[in-house]
């Protein structure tokens, strides 16, 4: 099936409570205050948010510029829900594995994540977020893992996401590519 390139979407998963709400709110600049109150997502809730992807065309390495829109499907980390996340991977063109620094999560743990979803490597990205100063809790993975805060340093969660975003814009248009050579052929 052929897909738009500038509707992306973008699934948020990891263990309840370790930061995914916080990080889907404010990637999509709602609320920049915490509360103390944990409130558990329930199934899925779905933010939007649109942006400019800076890229450089392949032929002519001239600078361009594209709006996209963005949906962060913010997931329920419990495990009730996650029966239903291998059919919705066919709609996923990125996803982010959030965990907290402090419960951190074994190598197997986010294969085992990641797993749920049939995407490539350059699709997926891990956020190892911290609560409360404590960097210790980042893992090393083939994917790579971003150790986040977001009274430490918000500025670098946003950094990271929009390189994340460019590089799953670039797959989409590959993988468009890919599709219409193979109709023309
Ligand atoms: N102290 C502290 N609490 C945080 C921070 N970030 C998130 N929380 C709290 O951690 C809890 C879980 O966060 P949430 O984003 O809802 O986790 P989710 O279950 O993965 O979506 C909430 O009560 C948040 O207010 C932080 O940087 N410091
Ligand atoms: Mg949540």
């Amino acid at each position: 099936m052929l897909s738009s390139n500038n509707n992306i979407k973008i699934f948020i998963i990891g263990p309840p409570n370790s930061g995914k709400t916080t990080i889907a709110n404010y990637l999509a600049d709602l609320n920049k205050s915490l509360s103390s109150d944990y409130t558990p997502t329930q199934g899925v809730r779905i933010l939007e948010l649109d942006q400019i992807i800076k890229t450089t065309s392949k032929h002519s390495r001239k600078q361009q510029q594209t709006n996209v829109s963005i949906e962060l499907w913010d997931c329920s980390g419990e495990d009730r829900f996650k029966t239903i996340w291998p059919n919705l991977s066919t709609i996923a063109n990125g996803l982010i594995l959030v965990y907290d620094q402090d419960n951190r999560l074994t190598e197997r743990d986010i294969d085992e994540w990641l797993g749920y979803f049939s995407l490539n490597e350059k699709q997926c990205m891990i956020y190892a977020y911290c609560k409360e100063n404590n960097k210790k809790g980042k893992i090393n993975h083939k994917i790579p893992v971003h150790s986040v805060s977001i009274n430490d340093d918000p500025d670098s969660i946003k950094k990271t996401f929009d390189g994340f975003l460019t590089q799953v814009y670039l797959e989409m248009q590959e993988q468009l590519e890919n599709e219409q050579r193979i109709i023309t052929e």
